[in-house]
């Protein structure tokens, strides 16, 4: 296994090895969903999708916690006083002394990351505990699925004393079947999270941003008939024609009658599953369809059903497609004004979790105060919420997976976790008419074995997902005749090239230089930059442009967008970043305080005196009908 440069200790990996076999991978449980590619055009096994829409208790509010520093309720778990996750109080369990009562443990505000939610916890990073009773009452006559939104980094699941699975991977959904083990009566929930991330997760504990731990996104208890939806995919493709795959979980999935009903357009798809479960229906796109656009955010009522049960949900329609240089959508080229952002809420201190207001926060300033079309979600999959957001307001989306800088792309376990992540976050999300782009990079080393590594993931990817184009971050410039040229194999297995640069603010050049900059991009795809930026504290004023300055910064998007302009059949770009991020590498005491003060704007929402700059700049492409040549 390739040597990543990341100092362990060797104890450290030893245990680190140990959580590793423990909490290995996403063996959901009850062996409900192997981790295999399963039957039908498209559709893979993972957690039911848009829970949101089903029957289902939120269990959002008041968990309690209990902090364990040295993971003994996982190491030692076999000894009763330490077993956290059986949840036993005294005087009922044993008279033994136990370690642990959650019932005198302090509570925490679920979803959320433990970092912002206790500030003993800022830079914590390890294994907490949550707890959550649940009542329920009889009969229960319906299949039950725990559901978590997301919980960082590694999450073991445990009901009424007995465990019912594990995950890993900190940005996607997973959901284990307790019907088993649920109760008339009390039910105790507990959720062993883990945030420590080791050489061959992902991402590897390197990383320019904070590592929020918990339980980040809303966790919900769901009831589905005996046989359900589980998911499907809704789309435009190319010919005109409307497609649904409907995949079905539960008890009979074969020969059941299968309706998507489009009510205000009056149209109906009606088909049966085939013995795996799954129905793939087509029809020609109804009359009087309206397009979803970034300009005009048109999204239908669909309601899916099946042997009793039904699932709503509201879905835009829109073809993506390339034309040589150009993006096309709905037919029609597109520059995207774009902006990245991390998934952090406004505020000091920030946190991970989002709702949707804190959403509609961020994602309204980019569309409507910077004016922009276009966001990267960097450098993971964001909340189910903002991509729903985005689809309500109009913004187009970049979808990213944590393969970020270097991570252990000789390792088969490396590839089967991005794998099952992307399966998570694809599934999760195709129904968005918002995303464009599925990333599954960023700033990769450019070497074989992470070649071969991601050409698999990409060819995954494009079997859950025909319709969006695949894109990755690139780094890898080669200097010839003073012009840059985009220098990286991995371009000719995607079909959009995106390019981070930092021109004027890292190495040597100076800013005055930046606008005579020329790129060549041999590809002749769509080309982006993904990237660009420099940092600047918010209220630093300097006219001698100082780094950290928001003169500075003002400067250098001046020449950064001079330079950008020139770039011949650019499709757009995403700028580092919308707003000020929190990040464990930014350690300078007067100009960062563990920020990175790349934004737009400041933690709080100030806009910093670069944000008018690009937001002019955006304006007037608008105004043009959005052509930058
Ligand atoms: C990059 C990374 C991004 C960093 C940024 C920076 O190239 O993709 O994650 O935060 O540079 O600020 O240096």
């Amino acid at each position: 296994m390739k040597k990543l440069q990341i100092g362990l200790q060797n104890h450290t990996r030893a245990i680190l090895r140990i959580c590793g076999v423990l909490l290995a991978v996403c063996a959901v449980s009850s062996a409900v969903y192997a981790e295999t590619e399963s039957a039908g055009p498209g559709i893979y096994s993972t957690a039911l999708i848009n829970v949101t829409a089903r029957d289902a208790i939120d269990l959002s509010g008041p968990w309690h916690y209990i902090v364990d520093p040295q993971k003994i309720g996982i190491l030692r778990g076999d000894r009763r006083r330490t077993a956290v996750f059986e949840d036993v109080s005294e005087p009922d369990g044993p008279t033994d002394f136990l370690e642990y009562n959650f019932d005198f443990a302090p509570v925490m505000a679920i979803p959320g990351d433990w970092n912002g939610r206790d500030s003993t916890l800022t830079w914590f990073d390890g294994l907490v505990w949550f707890r959550r009773v649940v009542e329920l009452e009889e009969p229960q006559s319906q299949r039950r699925f725990l559901h978590f939104g997301a919980a960082n980094y590694k999450a073991l699941v445990y009901v009424n004393g007995k465990k019912v699975g594990e995950h890993e991977g900190g940005f996607t959904p997973f959901a284990f079947d307790v019907t088993r083990q649920l109760k008339k009566g009390r039910n105790s929930i507990v959720v062993g999270v883990d945030s420590t991330h080791d050489n061959d997760s992902l991402p590897t504990p390197i990383t320019d941003w904070k590592n929020y731990g918990g339980l980040t996104r809303p966790v919900h208890l769901v009831s589905v008939p005996d046989t359900y939806v589980h998911d499907y995919f809704l789309r435009l493709e190319s010919g005109n024609r409307l497609m649904a795959s409907v995949r079905l979980g539960g008890q009979k999935v074969a020969n059941q009658e299968v309706l998507v009903e489009i009510p205000k357009l009056d149209f109906t798809l009606r088909g049966t599953s085939d013995e795996t479960g799954v129905a793939a229906l087509e029809a020609d796109i109804p009359s009087g369809l309206k397009r979803w656009s970034p300009d005009s955010p048109h999204l239908y009522d669909v309601s899916l059903s099946v042997a009793g049960d039904e699932v709503s949900d509201r879905i835009g329609f829109r073809t993506i497609a390339v034309n040589g240089s150009a993006i096309l959508i709905n037919d029609k080229p597109v520059f995207l004004r774009g902006i990245s952002l991390h998934e952090e809420t406004l505020g000091d201190p920030p946190s991970r979790a989002f709702d949707e207001d804190s959403a509609r926060a961020l994602l309204s300033i980019a569309k409507n105060d910077l004016n922009a079309n276009f966001v990267r979600l960097a450098h993971y999959p964001h909340a189910e919420v903002m991509t729903k957001l985005a689809d309500e307001m109009g913004l187009l989306v970049w979808s990213e997976i944590p393969v970020y800088w270097d991570i252990d792309f000789e390792n088969p376990e490396t590839l089967a976790l991005t794998k099952r992540m992307q399966r998570e976050n694809i599934i999760r999300d195709r129904n968005r008419a918002s995303i464009i782009f599925w990333s599954v990079a960023n700033e990769t080393p450019q070497t074989d074995e992470r070649l071969a590594f991601l050409d698999k993931v990409i060819n995954d990817a494009r079997k859950l997902d025909g319709t969006r184009l695949m894109t990755a971050a690139l780094h890898n410039i080669r200097s010839k005749g003073g012009v840059s040229v985009v220098d990286d194999p991995l371009a000719e297995l995607i079909d959009v090239v995106a390019v981070n640069t930092y021109r004027g603010w890292y190495g040597n050049s100076p800013l005055k230089k930046v606008p005579d900059s020329e790129w060549s991009n041999p590809s002749g795809k769509p080309f982006l930059f993904s990237e660009f930026g420099a940092g600047a504290k918010y209220g630093f004023r300097d006219p001698g442009l100082e780094k950290f300055s928001e003169d500075f910064q003002v400067e250098y998007y001046r020449v950064t967008l001079a330079m950008v302009k020139k770039v011949p059949g650019l499709s757009g770009l995403s700028p580092w970043i919308l707003k000020d991020f929190h990040s464990p590498r930014r350690m300078h005491a007067n100009y960062q305080d563990y920020w990175n003060r790349k934004g737009l704007i400041s933690p709080k929402g100030d806009k910093k005196a670069a944000f008018f700059v690009l937001r002019d700049w955006y304006t007037e492409l608008d105004s043009q009908g959005g052509k930058k040549n």
